[in-house]
C-alpha cells in the first residue's frame, strides 16, 4: 500500500530488503556494525565483504544514531545502518532511540542527496520490540520528517512476514499527516 505526504510517497511492501531498487537501503544493526543475524545477517550476505570492511571503519554506532557505507553488490549503492532498541519494558527511552534510529536515516539520506530509501522493521526481531507500537512510532517519525523536509522521493517499508506487514500497513493507514492524501 501506498500514500503521498507533499513530494514523498510512503509505501509497504512485503519482501526481502535485499533485493530493493533504492538509493539506500537500512540495516538493523547492533552497536558493534560488526554484523549479526537478522536482516544484518542477510544484508551482508548479499552485499558481500565490502560492506563489513567499510563498517569497521567507521568505530561503531550508537543506539538511535545511523552510519552509511557501500552496498557493495546489493541493488542498493548505499547501506545505512542504524542500531536499535534492545527492548525493556517500554519505558527505558525505547520509543525516543526507535525514532531517532529513523530521522538519522533520513538525515544521511538528505545529506548524501540521495532520494530512495527502504526501511525494515527496526527492533522488532531479535530486539523484541512490539511490533505495532514499532510500526506507529516509525511511520510517525518518517512522515513527520517528510512534511518538515524536501528532497527525498520514495520511503518504502519492506516487512519480512505477512503480520508485520500488516502492522506496517495498519500504522500508513492511520497515521496522520498535515498533508496527507
Ligand atoms: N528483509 C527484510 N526484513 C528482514 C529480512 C530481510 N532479508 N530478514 C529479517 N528481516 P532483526 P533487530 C526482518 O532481528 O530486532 C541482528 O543480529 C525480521 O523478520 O534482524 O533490530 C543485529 O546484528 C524482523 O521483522 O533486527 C542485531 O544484533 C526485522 O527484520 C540485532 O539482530 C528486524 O529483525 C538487531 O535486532
Amino acid at each position: 500500500m501506498k500514500r503521498t505526504f507533499g513530494e514523498a510517497a510512503v509505501e509497504v511492501t512485503e519482501g526481502d530488503i535485499t533485493e530493493q531498487e533504492v538509493d539506500a537501503i537500512v540495516n538493523a544493526a547492533n552497536s558493534t556494525l560488526l554484523g549479526g543475524g537478522g536482516v544484518d545477517g542477510a544484508i551482508h550476505r548479499a552485499g558481500g565483504p565490502a560492506i563489513l570492511a567499510e563498517c569497521k571503519t567507521l568505530g561503531g554506532c550508537k543506539t538511535g544514531d545511523a552510519k552509511i557505507t557501500t552496498g557493495g553488490n546489493l541493488p542498493a549503492n548505499h547501506v545505512i545502518h542504524t542500531a536499535g532498541p534492545v527492548y525493556r519494558d517500554g519505558k527505558s527511552g525505547e520509543s525516543e532511540f526507535l525514532a531517532s534510529c529513523h530521522t538519522r536515516s533520513l538525515a544521511i539520506v538528505r545529506e548524501y542527496k540521495l532520494r530512495t530509501i527502504a526501511f525494515p522493521a527496526i527492533s522488532c526481531g531479535v530486539y523484541g520490540y512490539p511490533i505495532p507500537d514499532a510500526a506507529r512510532i516509525a511511520m510517525r517519525t518518517v512522515v513527520k520528517e517528510l512534511e518538515q523536509h524536501g528532497g527525498i522521493d520514495l520511503v518504502r517499508f519492506v516487512l519480512f512476514d505477512r503480520p508485520t506487514y500488516a502492522e506496517f500497513a495498519r500504522a500508513l493507514e492511520s497515521v496522520r499527516g498535515t498533508n496527507g492524501s
